[in-house]
């Protein structure tokens, strides 16, 4: 097994955006007399920002309400709001032993890139002060195809010149995992061990990312 890069999804994993993307979501769906609750949101990460709009259209049995124009005119509002929200991140709302796990990946040499469904990541990786520490940021906007489909994962592999084949992808979501298995990567999850069962380790919590344990672990589970 040869690793050269570490390819990280942005929520969930570097940071908690979640509850942002809630508050947005939750005021947008009232306004179209939807509601939604935090257990629905947790459908909704990963998701791009688009495709949530559809599950709150369906869940409120409204899909067939709006144009795509209309539509898009919806997103943006949320992502206003939701931009005016993470104006508040600082480096403090880094997940716990992330910058730890950054700068001693960094120093190992490893290449280093974001696989976000956000278009925010790049403004939100420089809030949190992250973003020195990755080679490159994949731009949502250019990702036709969202997770589980492997697309954002390749890209980023694809830019830092690194094989798939020897690239740790590290997901809080099962479509993450699902992206980065159909990638050829190996796949670390954070969170939930039934959620993200098909993930070759999965870790509890961020504060469990150690490069050593990492290799090791992978190495044990690949020799099985
Ligand atoms: P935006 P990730 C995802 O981030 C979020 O989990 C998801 O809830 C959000 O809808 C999506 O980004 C798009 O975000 O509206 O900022 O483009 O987990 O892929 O880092
Ligand atoms: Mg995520």
């Amino acid at each position: 097994m040869k690793v050269s890069a570490f390819i990280f999804d942005l929520d969930g994993v570097l940071t908690d955006t979640a509850e942002f993307h809630y508050l947005a979501w939750k005021d947008c769906a009232a306004a179209l007399g939807i509601e939604i609750d935090r257990e629905f949101n947790e459908t909704l990460k990963g998701i791009s920002r688009i495709d949530s709009l559809e599950r709150i259209l369906i869940l409120g049995g409204r899909q067939n309400d709006f144009t795509p124009t209309e539509k898009e005119i919806i997103a943006n509002k949320k992502n206003d709001a939701y931009v005016e929200l993470i104006k508040k991140i600082s480096p403090a709302d880094l997940l716990p032993g992330v910058e730890d796990f950054l700068r001693s990946i960094a120093d190992a040499g490893y290449k280093i890139a974001m696989a976000s469904a956000s278009k925010n990541a790049m403004a939100v990786s420089k809030l949190l002060g992250i973003d020195h520490y990755f080679h490159h940021i994949v731009d949502a906007a250019t990702v036709a195809q969202s997770k589980p489909h492997p697309e954002v994962f390749l890209k980023a592999a694809d830019a830092v010149g690194v094989a798939p084949e020897n690239c740790i992808g590290i997901e809080d979501a099962a479509a993450g995992v699902d992206a980065i298995l159909s990638a050829g990567m190996y796949a670390v999850g954070v969170g939930d061990k039934d959620i993200l069962s098909k993930a070759h380790i999965v870790l509890e919590s961020t504060a469990q990312l150690k490069l050593n344990n990492i290799l090791e672990e992978l190495n044990e589970n690949i020799c099985k």
